[in-house]
């Protein structure tokens, strides 16, 4: 059965895993992001901000944030179980054929004022300075997938309450837009990227506890309504093997305080262990530069 995902992410660039998390600890997920959310609201550790000054933001990152845990440890220990979960790393493992590495965390949540149907787009163009470099990188990542069989990165989309708030275009990974799909996701602006009649889109259900995975540089969105409660979690992996991108997502240098990883399974450890043999240079070079 998990052959098939890996084959079913080369070519659709997305899989879906029914209940991959059980009830007892989606429930206690929902404590976790609750938490970790309305101090967010209160201050941002990264940055002292008050996330309630935009009542229409949607997603918070860096669950794992120490900052979020003081006098409820366990709490950040869950979290942490939760990423490097036997379950979750062999689902990321198999479709990678190669050793997950941790990139980040996210929280999506529905905004407390307005709404918006969200943007059609691929993140590579996120991290492109021009179209251009954007075409590089997603043709690099496409002879990856085509000559290699295997992919990059992976983002996993865990439902902490029913959702249907994700689409993605299948197979738009490993192709570049069509002129009716380019047209919504860039042009004019990029004023009709919100559009819902993306070509080849399909809509995620999700009850609490599924998975969806996706390749981000296929084409996808997200949907965020006040009236639509949502809280799902996003875990973000990369293959060993594929370049180690460092960037605000793995910046998380509170991974060295100590006593971080104090009371995590050994499995747990040795996952975050090899996240920050990976990336402690970084995080070094930039205190350095301060
Ligand atoms: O809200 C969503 O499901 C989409 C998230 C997304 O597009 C992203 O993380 O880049
Ligand atoms: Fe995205």
């Amino acid at each position: 059965m998990i052959l098939d995902l890996r084959r079913q992410y080369l070519d659709e660039g997305f899989i879906f895993v029914r209940r991959l998390l059980p009830a007892e600890r989606v429930q206690r997920l929902r404590v976790h992001a609750e938490h970790v959310l309305s101090q967010w609201r209160l201050g941002n550790p990264e940055n002292g901000k008050q996330g309630i000054d935009h009542p229409d933001a949607t997603v918070l990152r860096h669950l794992n944030h120490p900052a979020y845990f003081e006098g409820r440890r366990d709490w950040l220990v869950e979290i942490l179980e939760i990423v490097a979960d036997p379950k979750v790393l062999e689902v990321v493992g198999e479709v990678f054929d190669d050793e997950p590495l941790f990139r980040c965390t996210s929280l999506f949540f529905n905004p407390l004022e307005h709404g918006k149907d969200g943007n059609w787009h691929r993140d590579c163009q996120f991290t492109s300075k021009s179209e251009d470099e954007e075409r590089e990188k997603f043709a690099a990542e496409v002879a990856r997938i085509r000559n290699e069989g295997r992919v990059s990165g992976m983002q996993m989309q865990i439902a902490l309450v029913p959702s249907e708030d994700s689409e993605y275009v299948p197979g738009s990974h490993l192709e570049w837009d069509s002129e009716d799909q380019y047209f919504i996701r860039q042009a004019d602006g990029q004023k009709h990227n919100s559009s819902n009649l993306m070509p080849g889109a399909a809509r995620m259900h999700q009850e609490p506890g599924d998975a969806a995975a996706f390749h981000a540089f296929g084409l996808h969105r997200g949907r965020y309504h006040a009236d639509k409660f949502r809280r799902t979690l996003m875990l973000t992996y990369t293959a060993m093997s594929a370049a180690h991108t460092e960037d605000y997502f793995t910046f998380q240098p509170w991974c060295l305080d100590s006593g971080y990883l104090d009371d995590v399974s050994p499995g747990t450890k040795k996952f975050f262990e090899r996240f920050i043999d990976a990336y402690e240079p970084y995080w070094k070079r930039q205190e350095n530069a301060k």
